[in-house]
């Protein structure tokens, strides 16, 4: 094999080795989680920590550091893992600039604790909030001609199969969606233009990946005969954020990417064995990148060829292959990868699909004009799609481009980034020995998840920073107990050689980001009062009382609220609406009141609102919790409640 040598080439060092026999012993051995283990070694004085202690130092910081009083040239949006948060970060610097609570509660900004919000996440028939947890892995942006246009991200929700919507204008979540009858939604991305209408070159749809098997429905039925279950890919519309349409494949889903000619989305399968045990799953020598084509799924749809599922109304189309026999109507191409692939990435030049083998030291390219020619019956096998499979390292996860026909992948069980050249990896798949398909690799600090580049997922790549996602941090910041802190690790891929520009912490655990120009991003200095139809103004503030159902309409306005007693019989079903009158930027005012779990806070021009049960008597101070005035500690009410 060509490339053995490359990966011997370049930054052979003893870190290098004693990281590639263990991780080796762990692909071979009890499977990936054995190889970190014995990576994760590296305790302050071995072999690995004082080569990542000299790995660290011997690079320029100063790239990352942005002055006191400087802004940051990207904004990086990121996902949250089991936080089920999302979370915006200035980058170069690394600074934390607002979480966003998405699919958990956050009594920062009322979150799962105001009526709008419940609204947004969804409630059971008592009121409370039908789930509390979340786990977010992909964020990623609405698109025009290619890039971002600043509208929306997306994220999902693992845990309870959910699609969540983020405005940018506000970077607020106004919507999430239920994917039915699926389970373990993991990939997701927007499409970037319309399969049919080229002149509708934005996003329209955003697809789903189902990582889970589960019967159909999810009833109890076939609990004991998992060859029954399936998996479903799903389409939801950007705007409405209904769910158009779901397709039923053989085997698994995992990420999903989309073609920048609208015409596919795919996802990379790892269990197309169909097995329920982790044996099973890693049975087949290869496994899959399952191509779906969108328009066709939508002819299908309107020739009425689909069946639904259990209650749920939303078509499902059979993209099994048995129902596909022939490429020339075929809804889906799997087109053959490295063993368990984790990851698939669009190029930004639009022509390739990257797959990462992760139980097979390799990348799969694929050229995805010749899957177009396999869907036309003009290509023999789906393989034939295949246009490179270079050797990179060990544990490939996931790959960015810096749109100059690089590609960055991370390695996890050899702890680090390879880069390597996309034509290259093609030229020797042709059979050129003489290219160098691996140009640099460089150790970050440790096993590395996700990365991704700025501006890298648009065709816009602009090749200057690559962050990765390091799932283990060891000795790399402070111990703060058993629970360690992730780390982000920025590189400068401008040169020939990466650089580590600079670590900054997480919290437990980003998967994937975007790094997005700040230039895209056009947020609200402040909100509009008109948006919101139950704003409290000068006509309608103060208290009304039906049965023992009590309204009351509050405004604020720095250093008070306009009431400064409210009084409420104990029993009575109370709905506080406050609205912020302040019209300065950034003068926002909190609202608590002791003893009834009310904290949540209303922006300038912003309306809000919270219901609950006056259930017990007393005197409470209802207080600004956010600092806001001079007088901030005097802007407090008595919410009194009569026995
Ligand atoms: S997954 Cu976590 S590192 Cu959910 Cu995108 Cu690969
Ligand atoms: Cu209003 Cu503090
Ligand atoms: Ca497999």
């Amino acid at each position: 094999m060509g490339s053995d040598n490359e990966v011997n080439d370049v930054q052979t060092n003893s870190r290098r080795r004693f990281l590639g026999k263990s991780a080796v012993l762990g692909l071979a051995g009890a499977g990936v989680l054995a190889g970190c283990k014995e990576n994760g070694a590296g305790a302050p004085g071995s072999a690995s920590a004082s080569a990542a202690a000299a790995a660290g130092k011997s690079h320029g910081a100063s790239k990352a550091h942005v002055e006191p009083g400087q802004l940051d040239d990207y904004y990086l949006f990121s996902s949250g893992g089991h936080s089920g948060e999302a979370r915006i970060i200035g980058i170069p610097s690394g600074r934390t600039l607002r979480r966003i609570p998405v699919f958990n509660m956050d009594p920062m900004v009322g979150w799962g604790i105001t009526n709008e919000s419940k609204a947004i996440l969804g409630t059971k028939p008592d009121g409370s909030l039908k789930y509390t947890t979340g786990d977010t892995h992909h964020v990623h942006g609405s698109y025009k001609d290619g890039t971002y246009d600043g509208r929306y991200l997306w994220v999902n929700d693992k845990i309870n199969s959910r699609l969540a919507r983020i405005r940018m204008d506000t970077m607020e979540c106004d919507k999430i969606t239920e994917l039915p009858n699926v389970m373990g939604f993991h990939g997701t991305f927007p499409d970037k233009c319309d399969p049919v209408d080229k002149a509708i070159n934005h996003t329209t749809r955003v697809f789903c990946g189902a990582e889970f098997a589960i019967p159909f429905p999810n009833d109890g039925r076939d609990l004991d005969d998992p060859s029954k279950w399936g998996s479903l890919f799903t389409c939801v519309d950007a705007e409405t954020m209904a769910v158009r349409w779901q397709v039923r494949v053989d085997g698994n889903m995992d990420l999903v990417a989309t073609s920048y000619d609208g015409r596919f989305a795919c996802s990379n399968q790892y269990n197309t064995e169909n097995a329920a045990d982790q044996a099973g799953m890693m049975a087949a020598e290869r496994d899959a990148c399952v191509f779906f084509d969108v328009a066709r799924i939508e002819a299908a749809i309107k020739a009425g060829k689909f069946t639904t599922i259990g209650s749920s109304k939303v078509p499902v189309v059979d993209g099994r292959k048995a129902a596909n026999a022939d490429p020339k109507t075929s809804v889906t191409c799997y087109v053959p990868v490295g063993k368990n692939p984790h990851g698939v990435n669009a190029s930004p030049d639009g022509k390739y699909m990257v797959c990462s083998g992760k139980l097979s030291p390799t990348a799969t390219v694929i050229e995805v004009a010749l899957v177009a020619k396999w869907f036309d019956g003009e290509l023999k096998t789906e393989r034939d799609a295949v246009v490179a499979e270079p050797e990179i390292g060990l544990g490939p996860l996931h790959t960015a481009f810096d749109g100059k026909g690089n590609a960055f992948t991370t390695l996890f069980l050899d702890s680090q980034i390879v880069k390597w050249n996309v034509a290259a990896a093609i030229a020797q798949f042709k059979g050129d020995k003489s290219v160098k398909v691996v140009l640099d690799r460089v150790d970050v600090h440790y096993q590395p998840g996700h990365g991704y580049a700025s501006m890298g997922e648009t065709k816009e790549a602009d090749g200057k920073y690559f962050n990765s996602g390091n799932k283990f941090s060891k000795d790399r910041f402070l111990p703060v107990g058993p629970l360690h802190s992730e780390t982000e690790q920025l590189i400068d891929i401008t040169g020939d050689k990466m650089t580590i520009v600079s670590d900054h912490t997480a919290y437990p655990e980003p998967h994937d980001a975007i790094i997005m120009r700040r230039d895209i991003v056009k947020t609200r200095q402040i909100y509009n009062l008109d948006d919101f139809p139950n704003k409290v103004t000068a006509d309608n503030a103060g208290i009304e009382r039906k049965g023992n159902k009590v309204h009351v309409r509050l405004m604020s306005q720095a250093p008070a609220f306009s009431m400064p007693v409210i009084k409420v019989k104990k029993g009575d079903e109370v709905t506080i609406t406050l609205t912020n009158h302040d019209k300065v930027e950034d003068l926002t005012h909190g609202c608590a009141i002791p003893t009834f779990n009310i904290n949540f806070i209303v922006n300038p021009q912003e309306t809000k609102s919270v219901t609950f049960k006056a259930d017990h008597a007393g005197a409470f101070w209802m207080y600004c919790t956010h600092f806001c005035h001079a007088l901030h500690l005097e802007m407090r009410s008595r919410f009194l409640v009569e026995a």
